[in-house]
């Protein structure tokens, strides 16, 4: 069955029509806020085309400079090429386990550059684009794949917080300091990334009651990538996800979560909402996760090659070129250019990974409690027995 297909059934069951994006330009303007409207209003906000034509949406308006359009282009290219490293780092030995976010740019470039500096981030394990945005150092990004730190990055110089492995955990984080920054009177508003398998956990529908209840400037941006692990998004939900928003109280919207100029433009329009006492609001980015799982994972075994092949027809980054070249906002030497700083970064993500120091085996007993534990004494005291038996028995190899 093929993705078209498998959103289309969805969109049935939930009791309403798929539209063409060319029905939705033409639509009566509404304003996300009417949830009544919401089960009719199932059509994903695109600005621009997979063909890359750009069209307008009655909501969701946007007016880049020329120069705005080349940033978002050169973020998509790096980011890609710094995500094709790491999986290849992964499988040279470097890196201990790659989440890719191969096909996922234009969700998180378009939403990461709708943040303002003062906003904060609460992302899983596969942000990498969105991380790239708020100045972390890519190469920070891989010290915990690698297994040489639990981290990599201080949350609080970039307003970005550690990867989250915890399925959903972090929206609860996100909800709580959301409600910090209200009661501290702050005009910052928080994100909460997370993925369609994520909004099946309980810390997401605990985040999202919470949230509504106390009108907490958080905004909730779903990547629907259609697959958690093996599991599609059909077996997550009986509704498209955004529609979930609803029950709770306040708005969703499906985006097209591989134009990055439509995800740029509802992310501010969320963000902006949470900063002027609206409260939270839900954007699913309708995307595709065009790689495995992780690097552990084999994702031939569960999906079908041609649904795939036919979300390569929508990719973000090309789409976004075939418009920039057609429109003039690009030439042949800027592509070239981004294409060299393309190259040198991935040289030195390779060079920079290979001498990441290791650790110290014992430093993993350290900060996990303030005034220690005797547990954690009786556990480092095991370890370091168990390590030491290894050198005793180097030693009678060595006799003999
Ligand atoms: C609480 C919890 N349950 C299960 C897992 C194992 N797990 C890791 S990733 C994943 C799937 C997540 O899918 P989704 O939310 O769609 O995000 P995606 O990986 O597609 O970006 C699961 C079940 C986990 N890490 N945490
Ligand atoms: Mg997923």
């Amino acid at each position: 069955m093929t993705v078209e297909s498998t959103a289309q059934r969805k969109t049935t069951r939930g009791g309403s029509k798929r539209t063409t994006a060319k029905k939705a330009s033409s639509a009566k303007a509404k304003t996300p806020d009417n949830a009544a409207d919401q089960v009719e209003q199932d059509q994903l906000v695109q600005l621009l085309t997979p063909e890359g034509k750009r069209v307008e949406h009655p909501d969701y308006a946007i007016d880049l400079t020329p120069e705005e359009l080349r940033g978002l282009y050169r973020d998509m290219v790096l980011t890609r090429k710094f995500d094709a490293e790491a999986t290849t780092l992964q499988r040279q030995g470097e890196l201990g386990l790659w989440a890719s976010l191969l096909g996922q740019e234009a969700a998180q470039i378009g939403s990461g550059r709708a943040l303002r500096d003062d906003d904060y981030v609460f992302p899983t394990y596969r942000e990498h684009g969105v991380a790239w945005c708020r100045g972390v150092d890519p190469t920070n990004l891989l010290g915990m794949f690698r297994g040489v730190n639990n981290g990599g990055w201080d949350p609080n110089s970039n307003n970005f917080h550690l990867y989250t492995i915890v399925i959903g955990s972090q929206a609860l984080h996100a909800t709580g300091y959301a409600m910090g920054v209200q009661k501290d009177g702050a005009d910052s508003a928080v994100i909460a990334y997370f993925g369609d398998g994520a909004s099946s956990q309980g810390d997401v529908a605990e985040a999202f009651t919470f949230s509504a209840v106390y009108n907490s400037p958080v905004v909730f941006f779903c990547q629907n990538n259609q697959w958690a692990i093996s599991e599609p998004t059909e077996k997550q939900t009986r509704v498209p996800l955004y529609q979930r928003a609803r029950g709770y109280g306040f708005p969703g919207v499906r985006v097209d979560g591989n134009d990055v100029l439509a995800c740029l433009a509802v992310t501010k329009a969320a963000l902006e909402r949470a900063r002027t006492g609206q409260g939270p609001m839900l954007i699913e980015a309708f995307t595709y996760r065009m790689g495995a799982h992780t690097t552990s994972d084999d994702p031939t075994k569960y999906r079908a090659d041609e649904e795939t092949r036919a979300w390569e027809a929508k990719d973000p980054i090309l789409r976004l070129r075939t418009y920039l070249v057609a429109e003039g906002v690009v030439d042949d030497a800027y592509l070239a250019a981004v294409e060299a700083e393309s190259e040198a970064l991935g040289k030195r993500v390779r060079e920079t990974v290979r001498a990441m120091p290791d650790p110290d085996s014992m430093a993993i007993f350290e900060n996990i409690y303030a005034d220690g534990h005797a547990l954690v004494d009786e556990e480092r005291a095991q370890f370091a027995a168990y390590q030491a038996s290894f050198a005793d028995a180097d030693a009678v190899a060595e006799e003999n």
